[in-house]
């Protein structure tokens, strides 16, 4: 360890925060520790562990220094992020790329090394004086475990190193075994929020930047807060760990896991799932019923030919629109209780409770939320009457708090035995409720690949617009999407067993332009999927792949929901509509040749083909297929 940093982190530090960062003895650590401190310059620095106490003390220093309040619930609190700073940053969330690697990362937000490398470190000169910082260890997915990624977290934002400590495993002991730190490699993130105005949010958005370094595992991210932009081990890491995934052959995911549960059967049937924002994800991974790992980001590897996966995280920072007693009954209740929850962007009232889009309850006329002091009808400086919440609002909550996690697959170091993914996307008019996909590039190509879906409050810029989303990932994936699609197809060469693949569609339109089944239908695609795993299903087939038999459909219907399911709407939903899927998959094609020009002509050719199929199909049997009129 240099010397200089030795005496400047003493002096930043108390004895007992430079002993634990000692004690790691890793000089790499030590190195980006002591760089950041001397860059950034802020004016304490305190090093976390594992411990209770320092995790307490991280929510404790939040709320003294304003970054959330104490809400009704006394364990519950609420943070606010600035008005302009409410989604994913995606302009100004680039990968920085040295010169010789730049033709490659073309179609991805980019920028040459060293004129990133500047800038960033233009900005973040000096960004933390005069406020005292957190350093963290954590873990993506288990500690010690086939799946273990190391991580360090060096913030000014005690609401982010709150959220952290609820969302992902503390790793400093597992740092503590780390005998090899050179080799040992660990992901760094170093973030700041900035200047703050008398509210504690960001002030300079105009030098909001997050930079990704794929080449030395780091990521600087400065001047912001919202989560999704501040938070080291969410989607910043998921961006490194994709890049390390496809250099070693396994995959990083954007996907929930969780576990059919078949009562009758006595069967557990581990899924996961990937739906681009706000196409059901969270609440497939949270069907009354089931049981949940992770509803985020997962991590699969080919563990002794067997397909595992693990929940990368421990909490969930889920979307709380909608979130209500009806539509999502588990999640609501864990919100209603007293237990540690960090609201964000939601409306407090004057009961200091917090009150959110579709709630399903009354909201008062004012309070507090994202734009400030809040009265019904208040304008913003754009003239748009502020709604009670943000459509992106969110809670930050551990899993284990709820009822339905899945403690078995939760807690297994190797991860749980995949037998199921399912891709949902969002269309009203092409893409039938649950089609099972013959085999497993049949499901990378024309599940996984083809998904699309309307953009909504999550990101910034227009909202309703349908675009396409292949795997739920685009925003992350941090390599060229052909060679990445490519990974996802070889991944399952050799397995033994790989997992059957199946789309969802929860969001198919009636003649009437309304929706034909119930949020609640879920439960039955997934009971289907899962009955075709363990064999118990037939299936017809389609130019694309397999669907149910409607009595199948109406059993499950009535067994699980007592709900009646018309033929007439098993006809309509699950008719194969052959011009769509032409003009679905023309778009896939034009997509990836926009985004990766270099993507392998053998995909191109797949989907040729499948076109082809389609039209013959169309000659055949007519533009509208029934179920049960296709023979391949
Ligand atoms: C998230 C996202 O917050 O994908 O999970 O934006
Ligand atoms: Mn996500």
């Amino acid at each position: 360890m240099s010397k200089n940093y030795e005496q400047l982190l003493k002096s930043k530090m108390s004895e007992a925060s430079f002993n634990k960062l000692a004690a790691l003895s890793n000089p790499k650590l030590m190195a980006f520790v002591g760089f950041f401190a001397e860059h950034c310059d802020p004016k304490s620095i305190y090093v976390c562990d594992d411990s209770a106490e320092d995790t307490r003390y991280v929510r404790d220093q939040a709320i003294v220094k304003g970054e959330e309040a104490v809400l009704a619930h006394p364990e519950q609190t609420i943070h606010w992020d600035g008005y302009g700073d409410q989604a994913r940053d995606k302009e100004n969330t680039k990968f920085l790329v040295y010169k010789e690697n730049l033709p490659n990362m073309k179609a991805l937000n980019s920028i040459e090394y060293e004129q990133g490398h500047a800038e960033i470190m233009s900005i973040s000169k000096g960004i933390m004086r005069g406020k005292d910082v957190v350093v963290q260890f954590f873990s993506e997915g288990p500690t010690e475990s086939p799946f273990t990624i190391p991580c360090i977290q060096f913030t000014d934002s005690w609401y982010v190193a709150h959220s952290e400590f609820i969302l992902y495993r503390s790793a400093y002991n597992h740092f503590l075994k780390m005998n090899d730190p050179e080799k040992d490699h660990f992901f760094r993130f170093i973030h700041s929020a900035g200047e703050l105005d008398e509210r504690g949010c960001t002030v300079n958005l105009d030098k909001r930047r997050i930079y990704m370094d794929t080449q030395n595992n780091i990521v600087y991210s400065m001047n912001d807060q919202y989560a999704g932009n501040s938070i080291g081990l969410k989607k910043h890491a998921m961006r490194l760990a994709i890049n390390q995934a496809g250099k070693e052959g396994w995959l990083c995911e954007h996907m929930f896991v969780m576990a059919a549960v078949n009562k009758k059967k006595n069967r557990k049937t581990y899924f996961c799932g990937a739906y681009p924002s706000a196409c059901g994800k969270t609440s497939t991974a949270m069907i009354p019923g089931e049981k949940i790992v992770g509803d985020d980001i997962a991590y699969f590897r080919n563990l002794d030919g067997e397909f595992r996966a693990v929940n990368v995280e421990f909490g969930m920072f889920g979307i709380i629109k909608d979130v209500n007693a009806k539509d999502d009954p588990v999640i609501f209740e864990n919100l209603m209780k007293n237990q540690e929850v960090i609201f964000s962007n939601v409306l407090v009232g004057p009961d200091n409770k917090p009150y959110w889009l579709g709630m399903g309850v009354t909201p008062p006329d004012e309070g507090k939320n994202h734009f400030g002091a809040w009265k019904k009808g208040v304008k913003d400086v754009k003239g748009n009457e502020v709604d009670i919440a943000h459509g992106n609002a969110r809670y930050t909550m551990r899993l284990d708090y709820l009822d339905n996690i899945d403690k078995e697959g939760f807690e297994a170091k190797d991860g749980v035995m995949v037998e199921g993914i399912l891709y949902g996307g969002r269309d009203s008019d092409t893409t039938v409720p649950v089609e099972e996909s013959p085999d497993w590039k049949d499901g990378v190509l024309l599940k996984a690949a083809t998904l699309e879906s309307e953009t909504t409050s999550a990101t910034l810029g227009a909202e309703g617009v349908r675009k396409p989303s292949p795997m739920a990932n685009l925003d992350f994936v941090s390599y060229p999407l052909g060679t990445y699609t490519m990974n996802n197809i070889r991944f399952c060469e050799g397995m033994k067993n790989p997992p059957k693949v199946f789309s969802n569609n929860y969001f198919m339109k009636g003649p009437d332009g309304k929706f034909m089944t119930s949020k609640l239908a879920k439960k039955i695609w997934l009971h289907w999927a899962e009955g075709r795993i363990h064999g118990d299903y037939e299936a017809l087939d389609t130019p694309t792949g397999k669907i149910p038999l409607y009595a199948d459909l109406n059993d499950l219907f009535k067994n699980y929901l007592d709900e009646d399911f018309s033929e007439a709407d098993y006809t309509y939903l699950f008719t194969f509509r052959c011009t769509k899927w032409i003009e679905k998959l023309e778009r896939t094609k034009a997509f990836y040749t926009k985004m990766d020009p270099d993507t392998p002509k053998e995909i191109f050719d797949y989907w040729n083909e499948t076109i082809e199929k389609i039209k013959t199909a169309r000659e055949q049997f007519g533009d509208e297929i029934k179920p049960g009129d296709f023979k391949a």
